[in-house]
């Protein structure tokens, strides 16, 4: 039996929201982490970073007390893409000389892993961010009915009827009917107000409304050509640099408000890749996102990809048979964790040193202390310290026995 050597095995890396972040840099230590994922979230989506601001970011991590265990701001995530680039694909040429202005900077501060995605007018989307569970910790949930109150009877979305069937809307009438305007005011925090970490603005109801109808004649090709054509505008220069873009799935991987997803399964993956072959072009494998939809088959993703894949979000969810889902247990949901991380760890195997694949725990329970505390939704220190720890001890066995 051979112990792995940690350098050797896949990277420990936590997600930190910047110095506002409840969780600090000692408690990501605690947890065992070596490794910081971080943006300038405080800069708006189409706001250019300074090599500055990225140096003083990345001096706040990595500046270290003395004793203390070293960390390393390796990974960022994410530049957010302007809402232009995905409207008008190469014809948003300023947007686009921003984003590598950004990228640039970046590089230039030797972090070479940048996470974006490709979701029109929201990123992730979640009905309920307390969803109690029967041990009494709270999670994330996406509920179909609840979605369709919002789509349906909140934003008064045109055309929303045709998304939803008879038995659906005439219960999310019923949803609807009992709410409180501060129900009401809930949905739309969770759903238009942008989660934490989300690279589009929040928007209110009107803006909302106006934002999707700039999107009427995006299409599912269209949008892919103007992901396309960011790539191909964009990878030139990262390959220069030493940068590699890993696109974040589609989360949840299917289309919400009429608009188009780009990034849901193996087919629309490969179909980036064999269009913009380029090493600089990428892939975030989201387990949490990606395992959303049943026909999914995560572990021969995993290996399909295997050499494309240069970050990875490890994360469950349970599917419901209407389509809602909820945030598991990291090791206890629908996906083959230990499939995964078995791909992941042969894939591992054939890297270099300096090209280990690098992970973080996604999400996490609101649980114990967390539930009396301000938190980050999804991103409590406790619930994602216990989903290291179980994920942890899987890699472990998987590189020690296999
Ligand atoms: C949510 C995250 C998203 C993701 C971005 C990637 O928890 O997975 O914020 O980071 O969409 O660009």
């Amino acid at each position: 039996m051979t112990r792995v050597h940690s350098e050797q095995s896949l990277r420990q890396a936590w997600r930190w929201f910047g110095p506002h972040d409840p969780v600090s840099l000692d408690d990501i230590r605690q947890a065992g982490a070596t490794e910081v994922v971080n943006a300038l979230h405080e800069l708006k989506p189409g706001e250019v970073w300074t090599r500055e601001a990225v140096a003083a970011r990345k001096a706040l991590i990595e500046d270290t007390a003395h004793g203390r265990t070293p960390l390393r701001w390796t990974i960022v995530e994410s530049i957010p893409i302007p809402d232009d680039v995905r409207r008008l694909g190469a014809k948003a040429e300023a947007s686009i000389a921003g984003w590598i202005k950004s990228m640039e900077a970046v590089a230039a501060n030797g972090i070479h892993t940048i996470c974006y995605n490709f979701m029109p007018v929201v990123d992730w989307c979640r009905t309920d961010l307390d969803w109690v569970l029967p041990n009494g910790a709270t999670c994330l949930r996406f509920d179909a009915d609840r979605f369709a109150v919002f789509d349906l009877f909140i934003l008064e979305r045109p055309g929303a009827e045709n998304d939803h069937d008879a038995a659906r809307q005439a219960r999310a009438r019923a949803l609807f009917e009992a709410m409180s305007q501060d129900d009401i005011d809930y949905m739309v925090m969770v759903i238009a107000s942008a989660l934490p970490g989300s690279t589009t603005d929040p928007l209110s109801i009107p803006a909302f409304r106006a934002r999707l109808e700039t999107y009427r004649e995006i299409d599912g090709p269209r949008l892919r050509q103007h992901l396309i054509e960011f790539l191909q505008a964009v990878t030139p220069v990262a390959e220069k640099l030493g940068v590699t873009l890993t696109l974040h799935p589609d989360d949840p991987p299917r289309p919400l408000f009429g608009l188009p997803r780009i990034a849901s399964t193996a087919a629309d993956y490969q179909a980036l890749f064999d269009a913009v072959p380029s090493p600089a072009n990428g892939m975030c494998f989201c387990t949490g996102s990606l395992g959303v939809r049943p026909d999914n088959d995560l572990v021969a993703m995993a290996r399909q990809f295997a050499k494309r894949i240069q970050f990875v979000h490890l994360r469950a969810t349970h599917r419901e048979a209407d389509g809602s889902f909820f945030e598991s247990d990291h090791l206890d949901g629908d996906v083959d964790m230990v499939g995964v991380i078995k791909a992941l760890v042969d894939e591992n195997r054939t890297r270099t040193d300096d090209r280990k694949i690098p992970f973080r725990p996604d999400h996490g329970h609101r649980m114990l202390d967390d539930l009396k505390k301000t938190i980050t939704p999804g991103y409590a220190g406790i619930g994602r310290l216990k989903g290291l720890a179980e994920l942890r001890g899987v890699i472990r066995a998987v590189e020690q026995l296999t």
